[in-house]
């Protein structure tokens, strides 16, 4: 079944026929995007509300699951609960109540991040939680499927046993959070490991259990480190085919990783390559706005899949007005690059059902100071891919030969800035007459004997009149001259999703345009440089909108 609206009236159908109320908010939700132009069509957001980390991430029974962390009161962080979506693509949700209220002793100040376990052969999710309890303490707690046999899992108990880890002997309570997937080494016995921050440094604990009820805490972390502070929502998963592992940690509001090899029956994990802030150049999943994210394995299709918060980037007041603050990458699939020494992330495959008009060009000379105008596709809604080459580098500019920050190289040297090779790429979210726009473009430079292209995104120019927490954001790009500099860019009305060198650096910005808005909002291919690029092949497509069903047993739907 191609057809997305066939396939959401087929679930439709299923659900009434378990006698599960349903309604599609499609036509509410055409009007309420109408009326708010920074709504994502396509990325993940709930109805309304505030939402921050994705949580428990899972696929069973053909159906996946998304968690995430929610205040069904407010716009604003706060009354944290599990809310809970379903879908059968990734695509188009289904939005159904919380899983988890803050309800219990254990839980009362917040049903914090975790993650979804399936246990006894896949055939029983369970889900790991922190809970802020009655004393602001972070405990470690168990819930369950109330019914195995209600296909979205609508309703989650809580363990009896609950909390089933406690700070003690020396855990900060303050510092105790946000539970892994748990895995079971050669020995039967599950791990899990919990965020932390040990004697001033950040951590990932490792707890086992042989009946995931009863943990004991290992001798040691898992890994840690002295050049950071609290590690939250850490995530660890096999990689590739060599037995590497990615070690994932959220600090300083950024998700970073290292690479590493991982010995399941003694539990070392060891660092291969640059550890956590051991040099200028970091490796993160993503150099923007992306926070707290966490992957699952999609058994269906082979891939592991990630998701990320991403945040506001104007005020407080702001989300209070609109009525809704956050929204979520949309989903990566990672896999290992073929050098081994850093991820490749790249928007999952079903994605392109929601591609509609299309537009392609080839070996087009973009000249200096030019741009082009990408027309003929909904530019507020829309998927683009392009490759740039970059002709005779003879005279390319040349960088001082020590360590340097990218993202400090992108803010002297922003869009508006002339250099030999680049700035070129693409302007977003662009009004007529181009006063607003969001460039997202490379620039090639030598150092040391060597090429180094830079990623940069600058949202500087993004409003007349609101101004982003983070204007500029930037990063290396590490690709072969001789091929082409690609650059995929998903842009759906307030956030801009981009992926360089085929997803071997990800930058997500939120924008929030006045003018370039609905049909006033235009895409472009376009060359600051003093040197011409050739555009090799560009494709764009508009993008329909997901589809959305809101089920509504317990509570009042929320479009009411
Ligand atoms: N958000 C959760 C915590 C986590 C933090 C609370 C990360 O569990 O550490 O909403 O954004």
């Amino acid at each position: 079944m191609k057809n997305p609206v066939i396939k959401m009236v087929f679930l439709q159908l299923i659900l009434i026929g378990y006698g599960i109320g349903v309604r599609s908010v499609d036509q509410e939700y055409e009007k309420i995007l109408d009326e708010q132009p920074y709504r994502s069509a396509f990325h993940f957001q709930p109805p309304k509300n505030w939402m921050n980390d994705p949580n428990g991430p899972m696929l069973y029974n053909g159906v996946y699951h998304l968690f995430y962390q929610y205040n069904p009161y407010a716009a604003i962080w706060g009354n944290i609960s599990w809310g809970h979506s379903v879908s059968y693509n990734l695509v188009d949700w289904i939005h159904l109540e919380p899983a988890l209220d803050p309800t219990e002793k254990y839980d009362i100040n917040g049903c914090w991040s975790g993650s979804a376990t399936l246990l006894a052969g896949e055939s029983k999710p369970v889900i790991l939680y922190t809970g802020s309890d009655f004393l602001g303490q972070q405990v470690q707690n168990l819930a369950m499927p109330k019914d195995l046999s209600d296909p979205l899992l609508r309703e989650w108990l809580k363990s009896s046993h609950n909390p089933l880890m406690l700070p003690v002997e020396g855990i900060d309570p303050d510092f105790f959070r946000d539970p892994t997937t748990a895995w079971q080494g050669p020995d039967g016995s599950w791990r899990v490991l919990v965020g932390s921050q040990v004697g001033g440094h950040g951590c990932a604990l490792l707890y086992r259990s042989r009946d995931f009820v009863k943990w004991e805490r290992a001798s040691g972390p898992l890994h840690e480190s002295n050049k950071t502070a609290m590690w939250e929502c850490p995530d660890f998963y096999p990689v590739g085919d060599d037995g590497r592992y990615v070690l994932k940690a959220s600090f300083n509001d950024h998700d970073y990783y290292v690479l590493g090899s991982y010995d399941a029956e003694t539990d070392e994990f060891g660092v291969v390559g640059v550890d956590f802030m051991d040099d200028v150049v970091q490796l993160r999943y993503d150099y923007g706005v992306f926070y707290a994210s966490k992957t699952f394995y999609d058994d269906a299709r082979k891939r592991r899949v990630l998701w990320g918060w991403v945040t506001e980037a104007d005020s407080e007041a702001d989300d209070v007005e609109r009525g809704w603050s956050g929204l979520m990458s949309f989903p990566r699939s990672v896999l290992l690059d073929e050098d081994q020494k850093q991820l490749i992330q790249w928007p999952i495959e079903e994605v392109e059902e929601l591609r509609g008009e299309k537009v392609a060009l080839e070996n087009k000379e973009i000249e200096s100071g030019n741009v082009l105008e990408i027309g003929g596709i909904t530019a507020s809604q829309a998927d683009v891919e392009v490759s740039f080459r970059v002709p005779n580098l003879e005279a390319v500019e040349v960088i001082d030969g020590g360590l340097l920050d990218p993202q400090m190289l992108c803010r002297q040297k922003n869009a508006s800035v002339e250099g030999v090779f680049g700035p070129f790429g693409l302007l977003v979210l662009a009004s007529d007459d181009l006063t607003e726009q969001t460039a997202v473009f490379f620039r090639v430079f030598r150092q040391n004997e060597k090429h180094v292209v830079l990623m940069c995104s600058d949202q500087s120019r993004s409003s007349l009149q609101t101004r982003v927490k983070e204007a500029i954001f930037g990063s290396f790009l590490d690709v072969d001259l001789d091929q082409e500099i690609s650059l995929r860019t998903l842009v759906d009305h307030s956030i801009v999703e981009s992926f360089g060198g085929k997803g071997k650096s990800c930058i997500t910005s939120r924008v929030y345009p006045k003018l370039a808005i609905h049909n006033n909002s235009h895409v472009h291919a376009f060359n600051n440089g003093s040197k011409s690029v050739m555009i090799s092949r560009l494709e764009a497509w508009s993008m329909s909108r997901a589809r959305l069903v809101q089920v509504h047993t317990r509570r009042k739907p929320s479009f009411s």
